[in-house]
């Protein structure tokens, strides 16, 4: 017998069916008992003899033969009367770590890192995790009906890309290696190699020292590069054209995750784009917070984005015109006001979750900003030579996969939005 999914139960013409999943619940009512089976796609119940029971525990693997019957009142409006149940995937705990069937997760966030194997099992858990992979399709659906191709960069290299200490080392064949921090450098060049538009989802790594609530040390990075722009403001464009079909794409093919979180998605973002100088200013002036030179900080994002809502009705915001001494080589600076770089932050509810901008193309220039910035052109040999050869002006962006999916839910900590989290204590599981 062919197996059938959950969500198809309803669906098949045939009476009699094969459910494959976990024992999600067992509800001994005195006459009558229920098991709840849940698989990939849903959650079904079967109606059972106290006997075919009793060796079962919860979260063992089975599969039950059953009778399709309607029933408004199961999950799903249908059930089955089981025909046959047999257990494929013996339990070996003693104790469950914690409830993986109940709605809210009483096990605490670490608890529920270490045991992930089975946190996931929890319907509302993977739920985020449906909502990361249509961020993952619709950023690569968006980006390829433009024109833009997909690339795949190296993660193991050799110089900072960004600037920093925040670098891993690695000992490649006895020399010392990095693992890359962003494919910045990567993308910039296969732009002048003739690309022209090109997209990475890929992994970035930072050695970050503070383990907060939006910190990773490994992260998902969700990165854009394009040729022959005009602007900065041409990028914000296209991060906001995405942003509005990953919206509508969410509302399509995610209603149920979206409402186990409460989320309602905006139909149409128009997000408003401001000077750094103008958010600074409008902190101090109507909020007496200050600003660090040059930025903002954690609290002054959230402050700025509970404004931007009340005033714009928007939870996002473009904030441009950040100083040179404030972003790394490759921006580029303003021809009018050469303080000020042409690049961008976006901000959403109270976290900044892309940065992007126009990049420096003419190699004589970027040469000489190399050495303003203390560094010796010689350290970045190929990077540098992808600019002789006529590279035309370009800009991109990159936006943090579990930000933006921590953002979307509203939930509380970027591990939370992480398969596999990375960070200062934890290389596990
Ligand atoms: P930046 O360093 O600002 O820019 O990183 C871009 C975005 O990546 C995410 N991010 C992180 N997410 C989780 N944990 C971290 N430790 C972490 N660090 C960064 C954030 C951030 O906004 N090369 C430029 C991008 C560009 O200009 O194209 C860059 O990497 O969401």
């Amino acid at each position: 017998m062919k197996r059938t999914y959950v969500c198809d139960v309803k669906e098949t013409t045939e009476e009699r069916v094969l459910v494959k999943g976990w024992v999600h619940k067992i509800h001994d009512l005195g006459k009558i008992t229920f098991l709840h089976l849940r698989d990939k796609t849903g959650i079904i119940q079967l109606v059972v003899d106290k006997d075919e029971i009793k060796d079962l525990r919860l979260e063992m693997s089975v599969e039950a033969i059953g009778d399709k019957v309607e029933n408004e009142k199961a999950p799903g409006g249908v059930e089955l009367i089981s025909k046959g149940i047999s257990v494929i995937g013996k339990a070996f705990y003693d104790k469950l770590p914690f409830e993986v069937n109940s709605y809210k997760q009483k096990a605490s966030l670490e608890k529920q890192l270490d045991y992930r194997s089975l946190s996931l099992r929890s319907p509302k858990t993977r739920a985020v995790f449906k909502i990361q992979e249509e961020i993952g399709d619709a950023f690569r659906t968006y980006l390829k009906d433009l024109r833009f191709s997909e690339i795949h960069t190296p993660k193991i290299i050799s110089s900072s890309t960004e600037g920093g200490s925040e670098m891993f080392t690695v000992n490649y064949f006895n020399k010392r290696a990095f693992l890359s921090q962003s494919p910045q450098f990567y993308k910039q060049m296969m732009v002048g190699a003739g690309f022209e538009r090109v997209f990475e989802v890929g992994h970035a790594y930072r050695a970050e020292l503070h383990g907060t609530w939006r910190h990773l040390s490994e992260y998902v990075s969700l990165d854009v590069e394009m040729g022959f722009i005009e602007d900065e403001y041409e990028v914000m464009d296209l991060e906001e054209g995405f942003l509005n079909y990953l919206f509508k794409t969410l509302k399509e093919k995610c209603p149920k995750e979206l409402q186990m979180y409460g989320i309602e998605l905006p139909d149409k973002l128009e997000i408003p784009r401001m000077p750094l100088a103008k958010a600074q200013e409008i902190l101090l002036e109507k909020f007496n917070k200050k600003s660090p030179v040059g930025n903002i900080d954690a609290e002054g994002e959230v402050i700025l984005s509970k404004y931007i809502k009340e005033t714009y009705d928007c939870d996002f915001v473009f904030l441009t015109e950040y100083p040179v001494s404030k972003r790394p080589m490759y921006a580029m600076p303003d021809s009018k006001r050469p303080e000020l770089t042409k690049s961008f932050d976006l901000i959403y509810k109270g976290l900044e979750i892309t940065t992007g901008g126009q990049r420096i193309h003419d190699y004589d220039m970027l040469a000489a900003n190399i050495r303003k910035f203390g560094l010796n052109p010689e350290d970045f040999g190929f990077y540098l030579d992808s600019f002789k050869y006529g590279m035309p002006p370009h800009g991109g962006f990159a936006i943090g996969l579990e930000r933006l999916t921590l953002k979307i839910l509203d939930l509380e900590n970027i591990r939370e939005a992480t398969l596999l989290p990375r960070d200062l204590k934890r290389l596990e599981p």
